[in-house]
């Protein structure tokens, strides 16, 4: 049985110790990270059953990381595994103000994926496929396959969610703009950071972002430490303001937003609890250096979806 399933590239990722540029380390920690497959990994965290569906490498990191994703309860059952190309790969380069990434993905063995992948008759009666425009931006194969669950809808029944994850690493802003404005318009839930509405479409406003986006039933607008907005066709703007937290990396916590949202929606909670649990799994992954962090039990988050919102520090 599958209630969730996500569909991306998940790499192994290089992190110098905090402070040393990539260009004179001498040491990494290798550790992994993918926005698909954290957020499969927060959602089986939360007690959903999740499958991630992906292709790695018949490698030494490709093994790591279909382990690491499989070590936080996600089903790995679905990932390919490719004798003919590599997994990818990417290096973060911590800066005084910001952390720069180096990807080594480029014809990967996720990046070789295509409309197949979403085949396979055990993801049948999933409620909710996730994806987000990082896939697109891999290949023509990725860019297919994603083209293809938002049209043919492969998974009878199951809401698309659509995280933009405008990668500009990948794809510059103007490249981006018409297909993931395109391929958001034709699902049935989006996540979108305000400051990447602007940069690509140059929406001011959560207002604007939905005029741009009437298609899906609901728009979520996140506007980092300030609050996010979720807009629903038919009832009115839910605004909800973030928690305030001291940032140990933010790297991930938008994969953990939408993780903690679509819980909500699996749960059915109203509009405004759905947003509080995406702030407060979002707040975990800020506290943790990892890109997918521990949990608390879930009695700590209903205590905090239930009371005052004064979500703690
Ligand atoms: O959301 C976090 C991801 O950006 C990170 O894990 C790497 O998937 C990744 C990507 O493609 O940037």
């Amino acid at each position: 049985p599958v209630e969730v399933v996500t569909v991306g590239e998940t790499m192994v990722v290089l992190c110098p110790p905090p402070g040393e540029p990539l260009e004179h380390a001498e040491r990494v920690a290798v550790s992994v990270g993918g926005a698909e497959s954290n957020v499969a990994g927060y959602l089986a965290r939360l007690d959903h059953l999740s499958t991630w569906v992906s292709r790695v490498g018949d490698d030494p990191f490709g093994r790591a990381v279909v382990r690491h994703v499989a070590d936080a309860g996600v089903h790995v059952d679905l990932v390919g595994v490719d004798p003919a190309a590599p997994t990818g790969l990417y290096l973060k380069d911590p800066g005084p103000t910001a952390t720069a990434v180096h990807y080594y993905r480029a014809g990967s063995a996720a990046s070789r994926m295509d409309p197949g992948a979403l085949a396979d008759p055990r993801l049948a009666g999933a409620r909710v496929l996730h994806l987000s425009g990082i896939t697109p931006a891999l290949s023509a194969s990725c860019r297919a396959l994603v083209e293809h669950a938002v049209t043919d809808r492969p998974l009878p029944g199951a809401l698309i969610s659509f995280d933009v994850n405008h990668r500009a690493r990948l794809w510059s802003a103007e490249r981006a703009a018409p297909v993931l404005r395109d391929l958001a318009d034709r699902s049935d839930l989006v996540f979108v950071g305000q400051d990447e509405a602007y940069a690509l479409w140059g929406a001011v406003d959560a207002a604007a972002v939905r005029r741009l986006l009437p298609g899906p039933q609901t728009v979520v607008v996140k506007d980092g430490a300030v609050c996010a907005t979720a807009l629903s066709r038919d009832a009115a703007p839910v605004v909800v303001a973030a928690p305030r937290v001291s940032v140990v990396e933010p790297v991930g916590a938008g994969d953990a937003f939408a993780a903690g949202y679509l819980a909500g929606l699996l749960r059915d909670l109203d509009p405004t609890r759905r947003l509080r649990l995406g702030h407060l799994v979002a707040a975990q992954a800020l506290g943790s250096a990892g890109d997918n962090a521990p949990l608390p039990p879930w009695s700590w988050f209903q205590r905090l979806l239930d009371g005052p919102w004064s979500p703690p520090d």
